[in-house]
């Protein structure tokens, strides 16, 4: 083959396949600030906390459009206070906090200057929460990302419509490309406006799965504005190109017993996993099902040991209020964690995978043995990469063991377990 010949081939599989993205150190740097930061505090929050019945209510009591638009007009946080929320997730040990900046509804808690539909145009409280927030969040040196919806149950251009969203009384006609581009102005503001994003967690693809959503450039536009925002989104699926981390909804990864994960493969990327502490996302007055404290640390603990981050959910009330039974939870999480910190925080999935009686955790040459559950004074690890040097708990007492060509024997007496977790921290040679 000529030179020539050799030069057009190139270009023509040059184009043919789209460039592949590579993220450059800042984002790298963030992804590793993620790993370590292992606790985040994500908050449903807008319009439908008037009615108290959880984000999915437009489309669940099929509200038409018209009656839906009157709750902004009864949406007055005047109990929102910034700091309040960010020293909430600051004590119960979060590091970042996710909230919904447009849930499916379409609303914008921003002052969008794209749209009117949003906080500070549609409601009597006019303050933009996102601001106020962001820079409450840098102040108390935590991060800040978007959860943003694909997903649009009142912008007409939403169309043609996906697997929800059919009876709010929109017409039936949409032109597709101008609904990617509002999103995209709008992305452009969340990433222009608010300082340094943590990043931006979608929603709502699997509405429509078929259809061309123009990842690509949605994703380029976010890293160009800003090259170290993390870029995950909620799809179900095995991570997408340009995504730089991976969530799963209401399961550890490689689990699906809720039934959002049949197709999620696990991917490559930094892994974080979300979960509510009652049943509903969004504030929700009926919903009493709390987990408890024991509960919700043992997801942490397990997603750590599955080497993921822990994304706890609040939906606060509409008058900006978080209610006392989660308030109480996130304290005493952030009790726990003051003590047993060091084996979550900065650490990754342990030697061992995860187990019934508990998961392992590991910071350079610790191993942090997590057990949970175990009915037996003694527990029986398979051998691990090298020799233990010494073993305690997290307070110092040292920890019997026998280790051997099979494996390693540890005397946990009940008296000296932990009813949530017993930490025992094994220092490799
Ligand atoms: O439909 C949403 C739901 O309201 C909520 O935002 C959760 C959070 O993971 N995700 C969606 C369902 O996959």
């Amino acid at each position: 083959m000529t030179a020539r010949r050799y030069l057009f081939l190139g270009l023509a599989l040059a184009l043919a396949s789209p460039a592949q993205y590579t993220s450059g150190p800042q984002n790298l740097e963030a992804r590793r600030w993620f790993q370590d930061a292992r606790f985040g505090l994500f908050i449903h929050w807008g319009v439908y906390s008037v009615l108290g019945d959880g984000e999915w209510v437009l489309n669940n009591r099929k509200i038409p459009l018209g009656d839906y638009e009157k709750l902004p007009p009864q949406f007055n946080p005047v109990k929102f206070d910034a700091a309040e929320w960010v020293s909430l997730a600051k004590s119960a040990g979060m590091r970042y906090i996710t909230i919904t900046s447009k849930h499916h509804d379409g609303f914008a808690m921003f002052d969008s200057k794209v749209s009117d539909w949003d906080i500070a145009d549609r409601t009597p409280y006019k303050k933009d929460v996102l601001k106020m927030l962001a820079e409450e969040c840098r102040r108390q040196g935590l991060k800040l990302f978007f959860y943003h919806s694909h997903l649009d149950w009142r912008h007409p251009d939403y169309y043609p419509r996906g697997r929800t969203g059919h009876n709010t009384g929109r017409p039936e006609s949409g032109e597709w490309y101008r609904y990617l581009d509002f999103m995209d102005a709008q992305l452009r503001e969340l990433l222009t406006n608010y300082g340094e994003i943590g990043g931006i967690w979608f929603d709502g693809w699997w509405d429509r799965p078929k259809a061309d959503w123009r990842l690509e450039k949605t994703y380029k536009l976010i890293h160009d504005l800003q090259p170290a925002a993390l870029i995950g989104n909620n799809h179900h699926q095995a991570p997408f190109d340009g995504e730089d981390f991976q969530m799963f909804e209401k399961d550890l990864p490689g689990q699906n017993t809720a039934g959002f994960n049949a197709e999620s493969k696990i991917g490559r990327l930094p892994l974080e996993t979300c979960e509510t502490i009652n049943r509903a996302w969004g504030y929700n007055k009926g919903d009493s099902r709390h987990k408890s404290v024991q509960e919700l640390i043992h997801y942490l603990v397990r997603a750590a040991g599955h080497n993921a981050n822990f994304l706890l959910n609040v939906g606060p009330r509409p008058d900006g209020a978080i209610q006392p039974e989660f308030v109480e939870r996130l304290n005493q999480i952030g009790a726990w964690l003051r003590i047993n910190g060091d084996s979550i925080y900065g650490t990754r999935q342990g030697p061992i995978p995860p187990r019934d009686w508990g998961v392992t955790t590991q910071k350079g040459k610790k191993v942090y043995v997590h057990v949970l559950k175990l009915d037996d004074d003694v527990l029986g690890l398979p051998r691990l990469p090298s020799k233990i040097a010494r073993a305690s708990l997290l307070n110092g007492a040292k920890v019997d063991f026998n280790e051997t060509a099979l494996g390693v024997l540890l005397k946990l007496d009940k008296a000296a377990r932990d009813p949530i977790d017993t930490v025992v921290v094994l220092e490799l040679l």
